[in-house]
């Protein structure tokens, strides 16, 4: 060949790289291996950030949780078959909790898999992802990366977000094209998540039914904080001078210290309001199903909003469907409200408050005590402040105990500050969405972990001192499951629900480099934590806590089977 007249190539590794640039996505969380090892090196050498995990689920996680931060997809990268299968949980919890997410797998060759001839890591795994996500896709042309990208990002992204699965076998990223015909093949997703805008009539309806209420209550959901439409809410809710109770995810979106806060007084708002406006919250466990001793007696009408049409009446009524994207529907509710906007009755709003008052002072004193070994209210007494004094910080959290009584005990005062289990009450997502909220915000995190949870994810602690970010995990260890104080009476095993007793989890981070503290009482734990904040050295705290302390399964033990024939 003459000099000169050579084509310039590009292939399937460098255009899947490519075609992430084009669309703005900048992080892939992975794990390393047969056949994606080159294309996260190639990645990272191209300007993506590319963040190596210790397991695909931790990843998985970290990705999920990025998207519902940055209304983009967060990318997670792994290898075929039992890699494929350990970020596949991920995907599906970000698909039930409505996080836009792609899972990215290579996949071993087709001709082989299909006739089941025994490959290395054989699996049909777009079969199996399709049940578990929002939709799955497989590219096997080079010069259908770009539109294979385009459509999972869209799918992600757009409707009612959640997770997509994206099949890239092996032999995909060695196909050779033409670099120009490469580029042009390339597809920069324009608005992928279009306004949907509800239909005047819905909103007025919805207004109409609210404005009518006695005892309104507006429930705001994780939903209304992907939306970061946090200005509007605010405006509304405060024109509206409606109580609002936050689901745990959805705390922080206005102050919990907001005036019109109704967190502390949940049972009495759910049983005695009229009318409930549900802002991006579905009616599912989480909320009794709309029904129920926790509803209370008198007749309840439900107002709801959600951009996915099929959402309403999933549980009971909806009198006032409102389908649509939160941040027009309530730029629209704004509008329609005019002027002439009258606050519900002070006989219900007053109610409210000294409900409110009443628990928020049967607190107060508990979360002072200074006990060694200490509880979790005296533990959470300490967190409590740290985040007062730090309302920037990103607080995770799971766990049984831990988690729910952190849920009460620390006040949020921002959106979209606090992660946790989301809709599965999973363990697990804990060293996973610290790493992405580290990543993603540059805020400093702090980890709020029962010694169970901690143990999911606990080995990437070795990540966070790696990419040494500022986070700090206070693990809440009362040497088990929900106590550490069963015992077996049958044989010499130990209990099935209690670990090793007096467990240094801090030694596992001065493994790494990074800071471990033994906390044994609330004033030690504060030194650390508050040292930890201002170091942003990754940071461990065992914080010593009573195992007799906690109760089963948290608030949530009445979910617990019971055998009718025998005593535990
Ligand atoms: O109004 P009333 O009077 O009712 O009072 C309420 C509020 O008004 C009031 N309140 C306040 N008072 C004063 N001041 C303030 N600021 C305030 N704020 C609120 O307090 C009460 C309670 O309020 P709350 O919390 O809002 O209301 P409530 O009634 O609890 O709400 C109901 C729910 C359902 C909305 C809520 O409870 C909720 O969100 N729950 C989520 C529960 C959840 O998801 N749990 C996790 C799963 S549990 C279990 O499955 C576990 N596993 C199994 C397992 C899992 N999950 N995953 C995998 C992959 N494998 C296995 C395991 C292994 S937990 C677990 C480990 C546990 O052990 P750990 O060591 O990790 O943890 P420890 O328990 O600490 O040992
Ligand atoms: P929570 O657990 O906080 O109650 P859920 O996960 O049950 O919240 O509900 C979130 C709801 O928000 C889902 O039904 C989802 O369809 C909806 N949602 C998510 N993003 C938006 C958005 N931008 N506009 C409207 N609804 C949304
Ligand atoms: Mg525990």
């Amino acid at each position: 060949e003459a000099p000169g007249t050579e084509q310039e190539l590009t292939d399937g590794f460098h255009l899947v790289i490519d075609a992430l640039k084009l669309n703005g996505i900048n992080t892939i969380y992975n794990v390393p291996g047969i056949p994606i090892t080159d294309l996260g090196r190639m990645a990272q050498a191209a300007g993506i950030r590319v963040i190596s995990f210790r397991h695909e689920q931790n990843a998985g996680y970290a990705a999920g949780i990025a998207g519902y931060l940055t209304k983009k997809p967060g990318v997670c990268l792994t290898v075929s078959a039992p890699g494929f299968l350990n970020g596949l949980t991920a995907l599906a919890h970000a698909t039930t909790n409505c996080y836009p997410m792609i899972l990215v797998s290579g996949s071993s060759e087709r001709e082989i898999v299909d006739l089941q001839q025994g490959d290395y890591e054989e699996m049909d795994q777009l079969a199996i992802a399709k049940p578990l996500c929002k939709a799955a896709y497989r590219v096997l042309h080079a010069q259908d990366i770009g539109i294979g990208f385009a459509r999972a990002i869209r799918a992600a992204v757009s409707g009612r977000p959640g997770g997509v699965y994206l099949d890239l076998p092996a032999k995909l990223f060695g196909q050779v094209m033409n670099a120009e015909a490469g580029q042009k093949s390339l597809v920069k997703v324009i608005d992928a998540a279009p306004a949907q805008i509800p239909s005047p009539a819905s909103v007025k309806r919805a207004l109409d039914v609210l404005k009518a209420a006695k005892r309104p209550l507006i429930i705001l959901g994780k939903g209304a904080a992907y939306a970061q439409a946090d200005e509007e809410i605010k405006s509304f809710v405060e024109k509206s001078g409606v109580p609002f109770l936050p689901m745990s995810m959805a705390k922080g979106l206005l102050p919990d210290t907001h005036p019109q806060c109704a967190g502390a007084a949940r049972s009495t708002v759910l049983k005695e309001s009229d009318v409930v406006l549900l802002i991006g919250a579905r009616l599912n466990w989480l909320l009794s199903h709309g029904k129920g001793k926790s509803w209370g007696e008198a007749p309840k009408k439900f107002i709801q909003v959600d951009i996915e049409p099929r959402e309403m009446d999933s549980n009971v009524e909806i009198v006032a469907p409102v389908v649509g994207d939160i941040g027009s529907v309530v730029s629209a509710f704004n509008q329609a409200m005019g002027a002439g906007w009258t606050a519900p009755p002070a006989e219900w709003t007053k109610a409210i408050s000294s409900k409110r008052e009443e628990n928020v002072a049967k607190m107060a004193p508990k979360l002072m005590n200074n006990k060694s070994p200490m509880d979790y209210h005296g533990a959470l007494g300490v967190l409590k402040n740290v985040i007062k004094e730090h309302p920037e910080a990103i607080l995770v959290n799971e766990g049984a105990n831990t988690l729910d009584l952190a849920r009460g005990v620390i006040d949020m005062y921002r959106p979209r500050k606090r992660l946790d289990v989301g809709t599965w009450g999973v363990m697990g997502i804990g060293m996973g969405q610290a790493i992405a909220a580290a990543l993603e915000t540059g805020h400093p995190v702090l980890a709020v972990e029962g010694d169970s949870a901690f143990g999911f994810s606990g080995m990437e602690v070795e990540t966070i001192c790696r990419y040494n970010l500022p986070i700090c995990v206070v693990i809440f260890n009362n040497d088990g499951i929900y106590r550490g104080t069963d015992v077996n009476g049958a044989n010499s095993d130990p209990a099935t629900t209690v670990f090793v007793k007096g467990a240094r989890y801090d030694k596992m981070m001065e493994a790494f480099g990074g800071v471990g503290v033994n906390a044994t009482s609330p004033d030690e734990l504060k030194r650390a934590v508050n040292e930890a904040m201002t170091s942003g050295k990754p940071t461990l705290i065992n914080a010593v806590i009573d195992p007799a302390a906690g109760s089963e399964s948290g608030r949530i033990g009445n979910l617990n089977p019971q055998s009718v024939l025998q005593k535990k």
